[in-house]
């Protein structure tokens, strides 16, 4: 049988080959970099392989990310042209999500920094309470994670609504698409909240042009990818007061360095990129067929699109 590499810095290889042995008793998983002869490896299971180790894989078919973002892979420059790409779609990861959106959203809604701060001065004051109807949430990406988010939210009685690439309809969601509804979009959202993909498309996508076009006193959410924001258009937005805080589970640099602003800004909450970790109990089984699809001459699901990047 034909091999299986292994890689994560944050994902167990002990872990992931006993569940993967549940549905296929006889895998043979390599572990980089202990890998054996490359020629064996037709299937790579990885989060970051470091770079320049996908070429030397002469009979690699494809590559499955360890997580639902692909833009890991996509940095790599030599990507061998026959080998599809796949990536993790778990229910598991998606309900994760959306709790700790969910939790961001209420955090803000119900002023709990407000009322964190009133606790620390020993001050009893009553705040206007907030209007749920009336508060605006909107979700940056209607894929698998930002449909299950915006609906869950709408559930509890939010105004939302979502922007994608192509034209969706989701229930209970205001749907927006494209760039140019990009602003109307904005416009109208009091919690923006990133659930986009990493590509050339969307880095930096939230700027001093796009933070602009929020009302004042809104919100950011941040579970994509840190490199969708430019730091110094945040920062500058919070201190000004155009932004009244921003939650961030990710980050341009990670770990986030010691020093860095986000860490002791009294309007920034600070994630170690856990809202949705991945999970061999609930993605195995999928990796497993991906696996046998793969060395059967088949096709996988979860294939991602070489020229969206994602
Ligand atoms: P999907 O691929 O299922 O969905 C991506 C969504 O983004 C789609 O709705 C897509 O539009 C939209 N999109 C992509 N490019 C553009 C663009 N240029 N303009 C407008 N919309 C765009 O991804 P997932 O929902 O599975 O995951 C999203 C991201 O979440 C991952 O890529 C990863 O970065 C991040 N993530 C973070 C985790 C964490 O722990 N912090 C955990 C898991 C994921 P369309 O529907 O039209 O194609
Ligand atoms: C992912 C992540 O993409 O954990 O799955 O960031």
């Amino acid at each position: 049988m034909p091999a299986v590499l292994f890689y994560s810095p944050n994902d167990s290889p002990t872990e992931w080959e006993r569940r993967l042995r549940d549905f296929i008793p006889d895998l043979d998983m390599r572990v980089w970099p202990d890998i054996g002869d490359p020629n064996d490896i037709e299937f790579a299971l990885v989060w970051k392989l470091p770079p320049g180790n996908y070429e030397k894989l002469q009979n690699l078919r494809c590559i499955c990310s360890l997580g639902q973002g692909v833009d890991h892979i996509f940095t790599e420059a030599k990507l061998p042209p026959q080998v599809h790409i796949m990536r993790l779609v778990d229910p598991w990861m998606a309900q994760a999500m959306s709790e700790w959106i969910l939790l961001q959203v209420l955090r803000f809604h119900r002023q709990v920094p407000e009322y964190e701060d009133l606790e620390r001065q020993f001050k009893w004051k009553v705040l206007p309470p907030p209007e749920t109807s009336e508060c605006a949430v909107g979700i940056l990406g209607l894929g698998e994670l930002g449909r299950d988010a915006a609906r869950k939210i709408s559930a509890l009685g939010f105004k939302v609504a979502g922007w994608s690439r192509t034209e969706k309809e989701v229930e209970g969601v205001e749907c927006f698409y494209g760039e140019k509804q990009l602003e109307a979009f904005l416009n109208r959202t009091k919690i923006l909240c990133c659930l986009l993909p990493l590509t050339p498309k969307t880095t930096g996508i939230i700027n001093s042009k796009t933070i602009s076009q929020l009302p004042r006193g809104s919100y950011i959410v941040n579970a994509g990818r840190g490199q969708h924001v430019v730091d110094t258009c945040l920062l500058r937005a919070l201190d000004t007061g155009h932004l009244a805080g921003a939650a961030l589970d990710v980050f341009n640099e990670e770990p986030l360095p010691s020093q860095h602003p986000y860490w002791a800004h009294p309007k920034v909450s600070v994630w170690p990129h856990v809202s949705a970790q991945s999970n061999a109990d609930s993605a195995a089984e999928q990796v497993a067929d991906a696996i046998g699809k793969v060395f059967s001459g088949r096709v996988p699901n979860n294939l991602v699109s070489r020229e969206q990047q994602y």
